[in-house]
């Protein structure tokens, strides 16, 4: 229900949504529930936690829940022994879930492949048995530089059931790119594919992974195994290159999961980078596994009956607890789709969803703006009724944008669930669920079992409506269990990255974002703790900001950086794409700083107005702001591996 008509930006964003009635009666989790749950977690997190683990399967139980006695290096439950693909395929399989759908699969071209449950535990099996017939150990890591595949999910989950951890790489990353994340993590196989799909073109895969690979620059390397998909010529090199039809086709569909300490490491992964040098973020089976199937069935209240499509890259940490490990330890159909959103035109999201009858649609902020640009007219072409769930994650959405994904994807019917997680939390942390009251722009309140606070500088909490650091007050399941800084690897150098993330505040952990919590306790992320202006003393959010631009109805999509000002120490310069059919000119720019003087007062000085037709961003969606200010002022932007297109 709309309170009100009013666009206001999100520093007065006072719009209250409500749930329908009848999804408060259907939903897994009720408010009298949610309130049972957080009462329990406060009272006895352990015990709350404990619970939910004891919903999976383990070979054997822990002798105790967390070990925090090394804290910041937290172990949950030391001496259980499990192995998540277990929980993930075996479990269902004993189940009326054997012969249900486990994986859609839509190719940019519009072909298509589906697998049971059945059918995807056969064929993990059979990958599984190749990477032991090849060679791999366990403990010894496999690079994934793949499209959206069934094979790359395949090779994820078969990885996982020998103990090998992966480390996904997008496959957008230039050779150079990937040279350096097959080195960090030492990688004896790389899993790649011929090529595959992208607006309408081919692009080849395997010479990148020649090239990384060229001269034995990365020798820890024996074997590659290539996924024909595109079916285009491809150089294999004889003893090194396997096609993966040939080594599967030898093995059978049986080959057991490895028992694994529940601290043993489940895969690796780069971080996104949005800021500094990427650093390597570990997870293991255990608590990673719990923490991921207890936020992931409560937020997106799994039913039997769901069709979860979350869009992002596999390579992504939302690749990982929400397209892959979350939907199936949760029984529930995962769909992938290959290509780009807006091929062969704008409403290739939508008519997606209707062809299989999606029931909850997860995205990214980034792709939602991208799709507004073109105007609702794309998804009134198709038949959304199947939605009931809608969710975001990866930047703060703004009121705009989640006004708009309400009402022209929703319905105005489906709650929008907007979800605060990191690579390093692994899991879901500040999150509603569909029965929660929601504020467009607001991340709401903490799950169950989740503590944080915002803090000052000193670490004092802070009072509602003045923003501050968001920290992490206590020990989650699926936290990372390790970082490395792969540019000083030697010298325990990954301990200390670890620690550094609890070294300001002893205890918390620094999410690295500001944060600001309203006078109901809910929950407001501004951006990165370094995306903060000060203008004249004002602290304003890049993204305060970026909001009160993309109220504009110019606007499509906007980046703000800080440039020097002689008076006010600090002042805005706006990276601006307009929308679709708006010209740029002078008078535009006069009309927008009026505009952001009047959303945000006199503080909001705009400096410079720049238009522009793309801006530079990671590969989840994330805008490099570092990149623009480099570009300002001529200084080095730092790593730039991160940048969707590093070339
Ligand atoms: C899952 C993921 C983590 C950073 C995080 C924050 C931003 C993520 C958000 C959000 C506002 C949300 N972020 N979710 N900001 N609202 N719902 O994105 O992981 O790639 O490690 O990035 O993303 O800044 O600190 P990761």
């Amino acid at each position: 229900m709309d309170n009100s008509g009013t666009l206001d930006s999100l520093a007065q964003e006072l719009r209250v949504f409500r749930p329908l009635p009848q999804l408060v009666i259907e939903a897994n989790v009720n408010p009298q529930e949610l309130e049972a749950f957080r009462r329990q977690a406060a009272h006895d997190p352990l015990g709350y936690w404990e619970e939910a683990a004891d919903e999976l399967d383990w070979y054997k139980k822990w002798d105790r829940v967390l070990d925090d006695s090394d804290a910041p290096f937290c172990r949950w439950f030391p001496g259980a022994r499990c192995n998540i693909v277990y929980n993930c395929l075996d479990r269902h399989i004993e189940t009326a879930n054997k012969n249900k759908l486990a994986l859609i699969w839509e190719g940019e071209p519009g072909d298509s492949r589906k697998y049971t449950y059945y059918e995807l535990y056969r064929e993990v099996n059979r990958f599984a048995g190749a990477l032991r017939t090849l060679g791999v150990k366990k403990g010894e890591c496999v690079i994934i530089y793949m499209p959206p595949l069934p094979e790359a999910v395949i090779a994820m989950l078969a990885c996982a059931r020998i103990g090998a951890p992966h480390s996904l790489v997008f496959a957008g990353f230039s050779a150079r790119a990937l040279r350096q994340r097959i080195k960090d993590v030492e990688a004896k196989l790389v899993v790649t594919a011929d090529g595959f799909y992208r607006n309408g073109q081919i692009i080849k895969l395997k010479p990148v992974v020649d090239e990384a690979l060229v001269g034995g620059s990365a020798d820890c390397v024996d074997s590659v195994v290539v996924v024909h998909r595109a079916k285009v010529d491809t150089d294999m090199q004889e003893g090194r290159d396997y096609w993966y039809d040939d080594v599967v086709r030898r093995e059978r569909p049986e080959s057991p999961a490895e028992v694994m300490d529940a601290n043993d490491t489940l895969f690796l992964l780069h971080t996104s980078g949005a800021t500094g040098a990427p650093k390597v973020v570990s997870h293991c089976h255990g608590g990673y596994m719990v923490g991921v199937h207890r936020t992931l069935t409560h937020v997106f209240d799994i039913k039997p009956t769901d069709i979860f499509w979350c869009t992002a890259d596999l390579g992504w940490i939302t690749g990982h607890s929400a397209v892959v490990y979350g939907p199936l330890l949760a029984g529930t159909t995962t769909l992938i789709y290959e290509g780009h959103p807006n091929y062969p035109q704008a409403d290739r999201m939508w008519h997606i969803v209707s062809k299989y009858g999606v029931t909850i649609f997860y995205t990214a902020p980034t792709l939602i703006r991208m799709l507004m640009r073109f105007g609702p007219q794309y998804p009134r072409m198709h038949d959304l009724s199947t939605l009931r769930l809608l969710g975001t994650v990866g930047e703060p959405i703004g009121p705009e944008t989640w006004l708009w994904f309400y009402r022209h994807i929703g319905r105005g019917e489906c709650p929008l669930l907007d979800t605060w997680w990191q690579t390093e939390t692994g899991m879901f942390m500040i999150s509603p669920l569909p029965i929660s009251l929601l504020k467009p722009g607001s991340v709401t309140k903490p799950l169950p079992g989740v503590e944080v606070d915002v803090v000052d500088r000193e670490g004092a909490s802070v009072p509602p409506g003045k923003g501050g650091l968001l920290v992490i007050t206590r020990p989650w399941p699926a936290m990372m269990t390790g970082v490395f800084d792969p540019s000083a690897k030697a010298g325990g150098a990954g301990r200390e990255r670890f620690a550094e993330s609890f070294a300001r505040f002893p205890g918390k952990y620094l999410a690295g974002d500001v944060a600001k919590r309203d006078e109901d306790g809910f929950l407001w992320i501004e951006g990165r703790a370094d995306d903060v202006l000060n203008i004249a003393g004002h602290r304003l959010g890049t993204a305060e900001l970026e909001n009160a631009f993309r109220a504009h109805p110019a606007v499509a999509e906007a980046a703000i950086i800080g440039v020097p000002d002689k008076i006010k120490g600090e002042a805005a310069k706006a990276f601006i794409i307009l929308n679709q059919g708006v010209a740029p000119s002078d008078e535009l720019i006069l009309e927008l700083q009026n505009h952001m003087r009047k959303e945000l007062g006199p503080v909001a000085v705009i400096k410079g107005v720049e238009f522009r037709d793309s801006l530079p961003r990671t590969r989840s969606g994330k805008i490099l702001r570092r990149v623009l200010k480099a570009q300002e002022t001529g200084e080095s932007p730092g790593d730039l591996s991160m940048l969707e297109d590093a070339d």
